[in-house]
């Protein structure tokens, strides 16, 4: 397992690079253009840019966090072409300077959605939270601006220029179904798998979060089932998942071992995290700890263990603890926090199996 920590850049992140580096175990940034609207080709001299940063603290860059799919290519329309020819550009120019996984997804409008960033939790921290009534009456637009008013920072998948549009894109989206959804990733997935193979990346689609339809919008990348249909779509190494425990750890049906199990080798990004459920459909995005939630982190680390894992791995989110002022969910401590708690569980792994802390 390698580990990884999600930065957003400088001036747009509150995490210095030298903070990173000082984590245990963690050897590198999980990064993107924040910058580049979805759709375009990224430019190589930001690109350079962000690399010279993390050469310069000693990290690597080998997993790149996301890669936008433009809206275009998930209603698609004849405009994809353009968007998938911008697509391939980039992960060929990401090829050339020793990317190796990257990370994206096929949600139509929103990426992940909560409804509250700082709901408190028992001990004063705060998390990330969805609340499932607010969101099944909800009217999306307000719900937006609500949101937006909460956030001095932009989140992925919200950038301002996007919700301008919101209005225009859902109506783009009356009447595409999850068939159609599943048709375009097809499509998509047929031109750039070859693309990213010949360049030594390994695409990996995160899982909807939460994993069912918002907003009477198709979401498909949900569970084991539609998984284990995606990667036949196109069956090679390339075309891969971000398993993310806390994004599939929403829906209780969602068996998590069993999927490391399933698909193993396909693979090559991990985000591990924790959220707890309640009955009525909301979550919170608890610590890391088992104890602490509702998804068996330990039984998650233990699976990845069992199968030699030696793919990417990230704490995904934390809490916002001991007065951190942060991106929401994207603070230091608790991310921190996290790594090492999947460091510990996994070098007890390791030193019951061989005697020995060892990574894989
Ligand atoms: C949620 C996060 C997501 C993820 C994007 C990837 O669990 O990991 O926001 O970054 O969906 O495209
Ligand atoms: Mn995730």
């Amino acid at each position: 397992m390698k580990m990884t920590f999600r930065w957003f850049g400088e001036g747009n992140d509150t995490v210095p690079l030298r903070y990173i580096k000082q984590i245990p175990g963690t050897d590198g940034i999980v990064w993107s253009l924040h910058d580049v609207p979805a759709g375009e080709e990224w430019p190589m001299d930001k690109i350079m840019e962000l690399k010279a940063q993390a050469d310069a603290a000693g990290l690597h860059i080998d997993v790149v966090e996301s890669v936008n799919v433009h809206e275009d290519i998930k209603l698609g329309l004849p405009s994809r072409e353009q968007y998938i020819e911008n697509y391939k550009r980039t992960i060929e120019k990401l090829g050339q300077v020793g990317v190796k996984v990257i990370c994206y997804n096929f949600m139509p409008i929103f990426d992940w959605l909560r409804t509250d960033l700082h709901k408190e939790m028992e001990d004063g921290s705060t998390a990330l939270f969805y609340e499932h009534s607010r969101i099944a009456d909800a009217d999306p637009f307000a719900l937006v601006e609500q949101i937006n008013a909460n956030s001095a920072l932009t989140m992925p998948g919200w950038e301002p220029e996007r919700l301008q549009h919101l209005t225009k894109l859902f109506e783009a989206y009356q009447g595409v179904t999850e068939e159609h959804l599943w048709d375009n990733l097809a499509y998509f997935l047929k031109e750039i798998i070859p693309v990213a193979a010949a360049n030594g990346i390994r695409m990996a689609i995160h899982p909807d979060d939460p994993p069912w339809s918002i907003f009477g919008l198709p979401r498909i990348m949900t569970c084991q089932e539609n998984f284990r249909k995606f990667l036949k779509l196109v069956d090679h190494p390339a075309n891969g998942i971000t398993l993310c425990s806390g994004s599939l750890g929403a829906n209780p049906d969602n068996d998590i071992i069993s999927m490391i199990h399933e698909f193993g080798d396909r693979i090559p990004f991990a985000h591990i995290r924790n959220v707890r459920r309640y009955d009525n459909g909301d979550f919170i995005e608890s610590s890391h700890r088992t104890q602490d939630g509702s998804v068996d982190i330990a039984g998650i680390v233990k699976a990845y263990h069992d199968i030699g894992f030696t793919g990417y791995a990230r704490p995904d989110h934390g809490r916002h603890i001991w007065d951190e002022k942060c991106r929401p969910g994207y603070g230091l401590y608790d991310r921190a926090l996290g790594i090492m708690h999947l460091w510990g569980l996994w070098d007890g792994f390791e030193y019951a199996k061989n005697g020995k802390g060892a990574e894989a």
